[in-house]
């Protein structure tokens, strides 16, 4: 996933090709690891019902906040001395004047609490190979590099044990650009000529070993970019923790394909269930650590809906703030990381120690799952007040939002369950509402996609189709400014008429529709032509050929834009399965890039 170019040092991310089996619905269940148990043992339990994580990014980059020898860097400031090529000994100079003077340990875990994390993962050692600790390996430390000369960890593991909140420790093994031989520095020092060995024996080991010594019962070592690790070296750093402490988490960014939870790429949602222990790591705004002018804060409806959408497939959210140079939170991430909390005080049943739901996303929202009880995360209203669970094989007993546990109508047709849902959504951000059943609630994957009049939208994603011949599920990684991934999962490879997607379709009202394709397309794709087939499930399709139009090429480094083309007006004169259809008209080059198909009322 990572390689690291000498001189050019570069993130490359690349997109990673979702293998997909044809004819059949993609299964969007992906077990990481070994197997189904994988990352279900007792030793993760904790992790995977505590949910929701803090990650704070903290160093002398946030001194900078962005900006270092008069220049300015957009993107990720956690990065800054590999953008400017600061010279190691200048950087460590610039590094003297980071004194947070105004750090409170006890506030941050106030505010952690409030905002109803679990865990909090903190950089001990970013890329840039300051320690944020008073390490004995390192005079480049906190303590001996700054006029702070405090050990904030020590304060923060005292915090965190008082407050019972899990501490975890960001590690970064293998890069190290203040040390010669390590990782991502080659504008001080010759690649060719390093011994990553070595600074693994005088560096990283070692500090690691500081890290689970000196600091306290420790939840989780947070490994970052293994880069050009081997099997065994990765081995090594989980062997120390699992030796020193075994309890202990380590995340899959050790590298090999080892560790004990599963992390996905920076502000990547797996686009199905993930079995076993896994977490999606988001930032708050748009840089890891601080950066003076990156103001676009995720709100607090943004962050309780990415919430319930990762804990709906089975996973945690762990959510980063960048504290400033100073030692304090940004004042937004203080206040939404607090308005979040509020929201969990009261829903926190439908999120903390939840499973992955067995039904899939619905057009009103997300489900999650305990025995007994369904979540549903309710995110949009249907016009009529009448919400519909499909495929509930279930036998559904009483509904109620979770929060003043207010009653609401249950009908069960079969496997359809409606719920009369009040005139005004309790919370427009996320309404949670219980359903208690008894029975069992077996695992849904080839659901019908519910389409409505009652609904604004039904949106068909990529990972929902049911892919034949060449079609293939792939993730289009892609940014704004620098090391600000954003990913789109697409459907790509359709070459030929034999590679088909398709969607069941499942209309509950009569009424016209809009059918839109919103994709990606290069200079390859442009000019081909395809046709999309819409009709009513055992009858003749209509067919709709379109011609697909450039939006532009495919650069990780730079924005990837899309397109809503209006393919279809459609009338549905009676409720019922439809087939949805689409694949090149001719052989020939690939169609296009595929993130999803909208199918909207016509009002
Ligand atoms: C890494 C760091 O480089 C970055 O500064 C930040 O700490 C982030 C949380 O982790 O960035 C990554 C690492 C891995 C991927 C993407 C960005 N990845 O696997 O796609």
């Amino acid at each position: 996933m990572f390689s690291l170019q000498g001189k050019k040092t570069a993130v490359l991310a690349c997109g990673l090709l979702f293998g997909s089996l044809t004819g059949i619905a993609q299964q969007p269940d992906q077990l990481w690891g070994k197997s189904a148990e994988a990352g279900t043992s007792e030793k993760t339990k904790w992790f995977r019902e505590a949910k929701f994580g803090l990650f704070l990014h903290w160093g002398p980059y946030a001194h900078f906040a962005g900006e270092i020898r008069g220049k300015r860097y957009y993107g990720i400031s956690e990065w800054i001395m590999n953008r400017d090529k600061t010279p190691a000994a200048e950087y460590a100079r610039l590094a003297a004047d980071f004194n947070p003077t105004e750090f409170n340990a006890e506030e941050w875990v106030d505010i952690a609490r409030a905002a109803g994390v679990k865990y909090i993962v903190l950089t001990a050692k970013h890329h840039d190979g300051f320690a944020m600790f008073d390490s004995k390996v390192s005079d480049f430390t906190i303590v001996k590099a700054t006029p702070y000369k405090k050990d904030p960890i020590k304060a923060l593991a005292a915090a965190c044990k008082k407050a019972g909140i899990k501490l975890g420790f960001y590690y970064s093994q293998f890069q190290d650009w203040h040390e010669p031989n390590g990782g991502g520095n080659g504008w001080d020092f010759d690649n060719k000529k390093k011994d990553y060995s070595a600074y693994y024996r005088g560096k990283s080991l070692p500090q690691i070993t500081e890290l689970l010594s000196n600091y306290g019962d420790l939840g989780i070592i947070w490994f970052d970019t293994p880069g050009n690790m081997s099997k065994e070296e990765s081995g090594a750093f989980l062997e120390k923790v699992h030796q020193l402490q075994p309890d202990c988490l380590v995340s899959s960014r050790v590298g090999n394909g080892l560790g004990d939870f599963k992390d996905f790429g920076d502000g990547e949602v797996p686009p199905g269930i993930v079995k076993g222990a896994w977490e999606a790591i988001f930032t708050h705004n748009d840089s890891w650590g601080y950066s003076a002018f990156d103001q676009n804060f995720k709100s607090p409806k943004e962050i309780i809906r990415l919430l319930a959408d990762v804990a709906s497939k089975g996973g945690n959210l762990m959510m980063n703030i960048g504290p400033m140079g100073n030692g304090k939170f940004p004042a937004q991430s203080e206040k939404y990381f607090r308005t979040t909390g509020e929201w969990l005080k009261q829903n926190g049943e439908g999120i903390y120690q939840t499973s992955y739901a067995p039904i899939p996303p619905q057009p009103w929202g997300v489900m999650t799952h305990k025995p007994g009880k369904l979540y549903l995360h309710v995110f949009d209203r249907p016009h009529n007040g009448k919400l519909l669970i499909p495929a509930f094989t279930a036998k559904a007993v009483k509904a109620y939002t979770l929060a003043g546990k207010k009653a609401l109508p249950v009908q069960q047709q079969g496997k359809d369950v409606w719920i009369s849902l009040p005139a005004v959504l309790p919370d427009e951000r996320n309404t949670v509402i219980t359903v208690e059943y008894n029975g069992a609630l077996e695992e849904q994957n080839a659901v019908p996609m519910v389409v409505s009049a009652q609904y604004e939208r039904t949106i068909l994603p990529a990972q929902s189709a049911v892919l034949n011949g060449n079609a293939q599920t792939k993730k289009m990684t892609h940014s704004y400014y620098f090391g600000d991934w954003k990913h789109a999962v697409c459907i790509g490879n359709l070459q030929d008429p034999a590679d088909v997607i398709s969607y069941r379709l499942r209309f509950t009202d009569p009424g016209d529709y809009k059918v839109y394709l919103n994709y990606t397309a290069d200079s390859t794709n442009a000019g081909r032509e395809g046709v999309l087939e819409l009709g009513p499930a055992a009858k003749e399709a209509k067919q709709y050929p379109f011609q697909v139009l450039f939006t532009g090429r495919h650069d990780t480094h730079k924005p990837l834009l899309f397109l809503d083309q209006a393919m279809a007006v459609i009338s549905v004169a009676t409720p019922g399965e439809w087939t949805l259809k689409l694949r090149p008209l001719k052989s020939g080059g690939e169609l296009f890039k595929l993130q999803q198909i909208v199918v909207e009322p016509v009002r």
